[in-house]
């Protein structure tokens, strides 16, 4: 089974398009998981458990992890769902690129050495630099579009023959790139508008979209732009809006009330999208 048949079956299970950003901080993790050995570990078991039957996928962002020097952590937490949750695809966030020899490199980082099922990759080397990623066929290749923050735009909009960057490289990647079905595109949720064209583009390769909840991305305009003709097609990612639901020691059953009403939030609109 490929990554993307992995993610259906997930978002099927759980009728979620729902995917929880796992970027713990120190200074925000409840004192409860604090006063463990494994802080941020103990942190993501506990949210894990609180929504696993509520997700389509976890995307755990390895700066957060890499800054403290808790590789580990990140190591245990993505087996963590492997072993407890294997129907859950994890997406390592890492947003990867580089010459050949060294993506080859960043590939076996994040799907030997952490075993995730799929990773963020940055584009900007061309395509070249994104094939050590895509020769491994059952793994996802998430490749940044069109990003989410203030700035997004400053080259991935700039225009070349009369079409933004972003939208050339949607081309690129639902056509040459894409040899084994294995690739997503990144689109925030802050650019709905963005989204709409990079859709009809792709047709219905899965975008993941972050920037609802934290950044203010609008939901519903999210899901009208990006939904595929079935409903699907989008992983709808939120980190700080679900994990620091609580900042008590209730944070695991806050992340769980804060999935549960955003996986509704996302299915009611699909619903409504759909009839
Ligand atoms: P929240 O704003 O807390 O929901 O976190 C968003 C997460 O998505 C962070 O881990 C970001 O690094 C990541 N992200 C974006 O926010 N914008 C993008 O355009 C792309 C990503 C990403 O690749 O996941």
């Amino acid at each position: 089974m490929n990554f993307i048949e992995k993610l259906e079956l997930a978002q099927h299970k759980n009728n979620s398009l729902l995917c929880v950003g796992l970027d713990p901080v120190l200074e925000r993790i409840p004192d409860l998981c604090r006063q463990s050995a494994e802080p941020f570990f103990a942190f993501n078991r506990a949210l894990i458990d609180a929504t696993a039957d509520l997700v389509c996928a976890y995307k755990p962002q390895i700066a957060h992890y890499a800054a403290c020097g808790v590789e580990a952590e990140l190591l245990s937490t993505i087996s963590y769902v492997r072993e407890n949750y294997p129907h859950i695809p994890v997406i390592l966030d890492a947003k990867r690129g580089d010459i050949g020899s060294t993506a080859e490199k960043y590939a076996l980082e994040a799907f030997e050495r952490y075993q995730a099922d799929a990773v963020t990759v940055n584009p900007y080397l061309g395509g070249d630099s994104l094939e050590p990623f895509l020769n491994y066929a059952e793994k996802g290749v998430v490749i940044l579009c069109r990003t989410s923050n203030p700035g997004g735009g400053d080259l991935q909009g700039l225009e070349i023959d009369g079409e933004a960057l972003y939208l050339k490289l949607a081309r690129l990647a639902a056509t040459s790139w894409n040899k084994n079905q294995n690739i997503l595109l990144v689109v925030g949720a802050t650019w709905p508008d963005e989204l709409a064209k990079v859709r009809k583009i792709v047709g219905e390769i899965p975008l993941l979209v972050p920037g609802i909840g934290a950044q203010g991305g609008d939901l519903e305009a999210v899901l009208k732009a990006g939904l595929d003709g079935e409903g699907r097609g989008l992983v709808i990612n939120s980190s700080r809006g679900i994990i620091y639901a609580s900042s008590g020691d209730d944070f695991a059953a806050a992340a769980r009330r804060a999935s549960l009403e955003l996986r509704d939030a996302i299915n009611v609109c699909r619903k409504s999208q759909t009839v």
